[in-house]
């Protein structure tokens, strides 16, 4: 009854063009800075931290209605990302990554899509992040990641590690939606991709959401991967983001979602994104993030 695998890498992608707005690329040491390292070796995990990948300054800013804002370096980014996720796995270790905006789970993804073919993955958002080129009204790229993955959207994107690699819809769940744009829902729809709304999660509780999840991420998978959008949680509790949408995942809920994870055991690799020190308070947000995480790695009250 635990995560097995003993051995975490932890990568930092200080990344903010997904996103177009500064802060987030300081995501990743704020939660270093939240005692990160010291709680998981409470826990008996082995770590090794790569410190974060090189990421491009001072670009220059996009034309006006791009739809595609800051393709290049994004890609080049998860490219790194995804080349760097898959080795660690194939060492037999299970990367944990920090963000940085949430464009990045392309790169982490695709690197382990590379090693679990069949992968399952738990979106947890405010938002579905379901956008392409052809959808987007912000152009950010951080709200199309999960299109990416899914293998649509601009051919830079979705031929990140290799072409052909990209996960199925019907191993995809979302929870904590509460943010979906016209476009989006019509891909949802099409593409039969489960959403366990804020409606679910007021209606069923937090508790049976995350039975049924599972069990869908699960069902005829290898392996699951937890993408998880700081924005998920009620900006009450996470306020240092950069899109907050109110009537969010408590505190409770959502350490008590990461509890249940941990109980199944059917991680293999995770990440937190989209926490912004300069929009937060007293780093809250970096240590929820911290919080979230030990949860999900086996922390206990008693
Ligand atoms: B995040 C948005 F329009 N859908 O595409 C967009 F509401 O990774 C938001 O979930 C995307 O934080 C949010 O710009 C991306 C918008
Ligand atoms: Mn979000
Ligand atoms: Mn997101
Ligand atoms: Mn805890």
């Amino acid at each position: 009854d635990a995560v097995k695998n003993k051995n975490i890498t932890i990568i930092g992608v200080p990344l903010h063009y997904g996103a177009d707005r500064k802060g987030v690329d300081l995501g990743p040491d704020a939660i270093r800075g939240a005692n990160l390292h010291e709680r998981l070796q409470a826990l008996g995990y082995s770590l090794e931290d790569l410190g974060d990948l090189n990421v491009r300054r001072s670009l220059q800013p996009p034309a006006p209605g791009e739809k595609l804002k800051y393709l290049g370096e994004i890609a080049r980014v998860n490219q790194d990302l995804c080349e760097t996720v898959s080795a660690e796995m194939g060492k037999g270790r299970f990367p944990l990554v920090l963000g940085g905006d949430h464009s990045i789970a392309i790169g982490t993804i695709k690197g382990v899509l590379q090693r679990v073919k069949r992968l399952g993955v738990i979106w947890f958002d405010a938002h579905s992040d379901v956008n392409t080129h052809l959808t987007t009204g912000s152009g950010n790229i951080h709200g199309m990641s999960l299109a990416a993955a899914l293998g649509y959207g601009h051919p830079d994107l979705i031929s990140i590690g290799g072409a052909g690699l990209k996960l199925q819809p019907e191993n995809v769940v979302i929870i904590g939606a509460r943010s979906i744009d016209p476009g989006e829902r019509e891909f949802l729809k099409a593409k039969g991709i489960k959403v366990f709304t804020m409606h679910d999660i007021d209606r069923y509780g937090m508790k049976q959401v995350m039975e049924d999840a599972m069990d869908i991420v699960s069902n005829g998978t290898d392996g699951v991967h937890l993408s998880l959008d700081l924005d998920g949680m009620d900006p009450w509790d996470a306020p240092g983001v950069g899109t907050p949408v109110s009537g969010g995942m408590s505190y409770r809920e959502s350490h008590f979602a990461m509890e249940l994870l941990f109980e199944r055991n059917l991680l293999v690799s995770a990440e937190f994104v989209e926490v912004n020190p300069m929009l937060d308070r007293h780093n809250k947000t970096a240590v929820a993030a911290v919080e979230l995480i030990g949860s999900a790695f086996g922390e206990r009250i008693l």
